[in-house]
């Protein structure tokens, strides 16, 4: 059986993964900070798919931790076959000049630092074993800015240009690499956004129909089960109601 690797599984499009790779009997490892829905999820899915699950509590901003977890887990669940890189998040929607350094701090921690201090570990053997797969998860805010988005707008266009470096340089291992970027889905991402406020996250997504993390994460296995011999680059994908960053057809 192969295993995938999810950070960021707790909620979201990174829980939608775990149910997809599960029920196509993948083994999963597990990791975000949010253990106790991690053992929960867990327990769901192995009774409902039968596969292998490890979880792992981690915060991927904590190089130290991230590299203690790795190194104390067992042998046999170091064999990654697919990583996605998935945990993320925003914080705050202000002007340049009335940002919180704390929250850049906080971005730039997670979504850049941290996808590669994972990185560093899975992909060594990857190129051992000469297979593989990393899927980054980008944005449309890797794609374009918009208005208040400077930092976190800038911690994905750093995905987009390391999953292009990543493909160089594991080019020669026959590991592929892929960047799923999808437009606005609602998930928890909004509240973390604006810090526990409902009504204001609620607010991003009235008059259109978001994405769902299931569709984003239905993406992602197509990525994820093409043939050998073909990689999908970039998948961008929006929804209907929505054109670019910004504008939206709003009912
Ligand atoms: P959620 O907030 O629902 O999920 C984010 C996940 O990341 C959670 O499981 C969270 O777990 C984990 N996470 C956050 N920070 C850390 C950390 N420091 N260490 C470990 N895990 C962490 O949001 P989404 O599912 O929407 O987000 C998933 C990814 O998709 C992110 O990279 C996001 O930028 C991207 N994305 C989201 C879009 C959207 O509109 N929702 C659009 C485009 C991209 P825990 O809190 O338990 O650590
Ligand atoms: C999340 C999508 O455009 O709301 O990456 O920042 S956006």
């Amino acid at each position: 059986m192969k295993t995938v690797f999810i950070t960021g599984a707790s909620s979201g499009i990174g829980f939608a993964c775990a149910e997809i790779f599960a029920r196509e009997k993948f083994n999963l490892l597990l990791a975000s900070r949010r253990i106790d829905r991690l053992h929960a999820m867990a327990t769901d899915l192995q009774n409902k798919y039968g596969v292998q699950i490890r979880t792992v509590g981690v915060d991927v901003q904590d190089k130290a931790l991230v590299e203690k977890v790795w190194n104390e887990l067992p042998e046999e669940w170091k064999v990654i076959d697919i990583l996605i890189n998935n945990a993320g998040l925003s914080q705050g929607l202000e002007p340049i000049h009335e940002g919180d350094t704390a929250d850049w701090d906080r971005m730039i921690d997670t979504n850049v630092k941290g996808l590669l201090y994972v990185s560093r570990l899975v992909a060594p053997g990857m190129q051992e074993r000469k297979s593989g797969h990393i899927i980054n998860i980008g944005s449309i805010a890797g794609k374009e800015v918009y208005p208040n988005g400077n930092v976190y707008c800038a911690t994905k266009h750093a995905v987009d240009a390391l999953t292009k470096a990543m493909r160089i340089d594991l080019l020669p291992y026959h590991i592929k690499v892929s960047s799923v970027d999808p437009g606005a889905v609602e998930t928890e991402f909004s509240i973390v956004r604006f810090k526990g406020d409902q009504e204001r996250a609620k607010k991003v997504y009235d008059g259109f129909d978001p994405l769902t993390a299931a569709d984003v994460a239905e993406a992602i296995w197509f990525v994820a089960s093409r043939p050998a011999h073909v990689n999908v680059n970039d998948l961008l994908l929006m929804p209907t109601a929505q054109a670019s960053a910004t504008i939206f057809n709003k009912q």
